[in-house]
C-alpha cells in the first residue's frame, strides 16, 4: 500500500529533498505540492519549489499557500537558506504553471475527494497552511490519516534556546495543529540532528551522475557550508524535512515514543518551545507520536535510491 500525502512545504534545502524522495520512492504517492511562507517569502520559496518540480521531473499540482503567519511579525532563515530561500544550486527556469487555487483549498480538496483516512499531510514549514485548513473545513480534522510534521523538539531549539523554527515561526497554528484530534507525529530537531548528510552521502549522490544529482550535491554543499558556519557543525548538514517522508516510505527508519506535546504561547523566553510530556506528569492524554532515534543507513540508501531512479525517468527529457 502507498502513502498518499500532499507535501506543505517552504524549500528551502532539506524541503527540496523531501519532494525529491517523495517523488523518487514508489512507496510514497505525492498528490501535490503547497508553500507556505517560511525561510524565505512565499513567492520566494513558491519559485523554488517550481525549480525543484522542473529539475526532478516532478508533475503533481503545486499551489502557493500563506504570505505570513496567522499572528506574529514574520521570521525568515536567510543565514542558513541564503537570499533566495535555496542558495547553491542553479535554479531552473518553471516547467510546470502554478495551480490557481490558494495552498489551502488544494489541501481541503484533496482530502475531501479522497477516501476518508487515506491522505497523510506533511507539513515541513510553519504550520500556518494547515491551521487554515482546518478552520476553513474542520472535516479535514477526522478525514485525514495522519499529520508527519518536521517541527519542535524535546531537547533542545534552533531560532532560540528552546524553540525550532517552524514552530517558533507560527506557535498559534503550531498550537491548533497539535491541539486537533487527528494522530500527529512530531519530527523534531532531537531526531532530525541525526540525519546528516555527511561526505560519504554526498559523493554516492555525485556518482548517480545526472542533472538532478548535480542539482543535490549544489543544494547539500550550500546547506552544509551554512551549517557549519552559523551552527556549528562539523560533518554535514541535518537534511530535517526529508525524515518525514522517510517515515512513511518506511516506518522502521525511526523508532517513535507517545507523549502529551503543548506549543508554549506566553513564555517570557520559551515563546514556541514544544513541551513534551512522555511521563503524563501534566495528566493530559497523549497527542504525539515522537520520534526518537534514526536508523541512518537506512535513510540514505533510500534518498540515494530516489535520486537515481528520478534520474533514469527525467532523461529523456532532459537530454
Ligand atoms: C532550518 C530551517 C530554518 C532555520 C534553520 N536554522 C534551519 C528550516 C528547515 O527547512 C526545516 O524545515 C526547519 N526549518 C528546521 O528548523
Ligand atoms: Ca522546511
Amino acid at each position: 500500500m502507498t502513502e498518499r500525502i500532499v507535501l506543505d512545504c517552504d524549500p528551502g534545502h532539506d524541503d527540496a529533498l523531501a519532494m525529491i524522495l517523495a517523488a523518487g520512492d514508489p512507496r510514497v504517492e505525492l498528490l501535490a505540492v503547497t508553500t507556505c511562507a517560511g525561510n524565505q517569502t512565499l513567492p520566494k520559496v513558491t519559485r523554488n519549489a517550481l525549480a525543484v518540480c522542473a529539475v526532478a521531473g516532478i508533475e503533481v499540482p503545486v499551489a502557493a499557500g500563506a504570505v505570513g503567519p496567522l499572528v506574529r511579525p514574520q521570521m525568515v532563515a536567510p543565514e542558513i537558506h541564503g537570499e533566495s530561500g535555496l542558495d547553491g544550486p542553479v535554479l531552473p527556469e518553471a516547467t510546470l504553471e502554478l495551480d490557481p487555487r490558494h495552498a489551502v483549498d488544494v489541501i481541503i480538496d484533496v482530502v475531501m475527494a479522497a477516501e476518508p483516512g487515506t491522505v497523510t499531510l506533511v507539513p515541513t514549514g510553519p504550520l500556518t497552511n494547515i491551521a487554515l485548513a482546518m478552520r476553513k473545513e474542520p472535516a479535514i480534522v477526522e478525514r485525514v490519516k495522519r499529520v508527519v510534521l518536521m517541527g519542535g523538539s524535546y531537547t533542545r531549539g534552533n531560532k532560540t534556546p528552546t524553540a525550532e523554527f517552524n514552530i517558533a515561526a507560527d506557535p498559534e497554528a503550531a498550537s491548533a495543529v497539535f491541539s486537533a484530534p487527528w494522530p500527529v507525529t512530531m519530527v523534531g530537531l532531537d531526531l532530525t540532528h541525526q540525519a546528516t548528510a555527511d561526505a560519504d552521502v554526498v559523493a554516492r549522490i555525485e556518482a548517480i551522475g545526472s542533472p538532478l544529482s548535480s542539482f543535490v550535491v549544489d543544494v547539500l554543499e550550500f546547506f552544509g557550508s551554512t551549517y557549519r558556519e552559523q551552527q556549528g557543525f562539523t560533518d554535514g548538514p541535518p537534511v530535517h524535512d526529508l525524515c518525514c517522508v522517510a517515515w512513511l516510505c518506511d516506518p522502521e527508519v525511526f523508532t517513535t515514543q507517545e507523549a502529551f506535546v503543548a506549543v508554549e504561547l506566553t513564555g517570557t523566553w520559551t515563546n514556541g518551545m514544544t513541551v513534551t510530556d512522555f511521563a503524563g506528569l501534566f495528566g493530559r492524554p497523549n497527542n504525539t507520536d515522537v520520534a526518537i532515534t534514526l536508523d541512518k543507513p537506512r535513510l540514505w540508501d533510500m534518498t540515494v535510491d530516489a535520486i537515481a531512479s528520478l534520474s533514469a525517468r527525467t532523461e529523456g527529457a532532459v537530454r
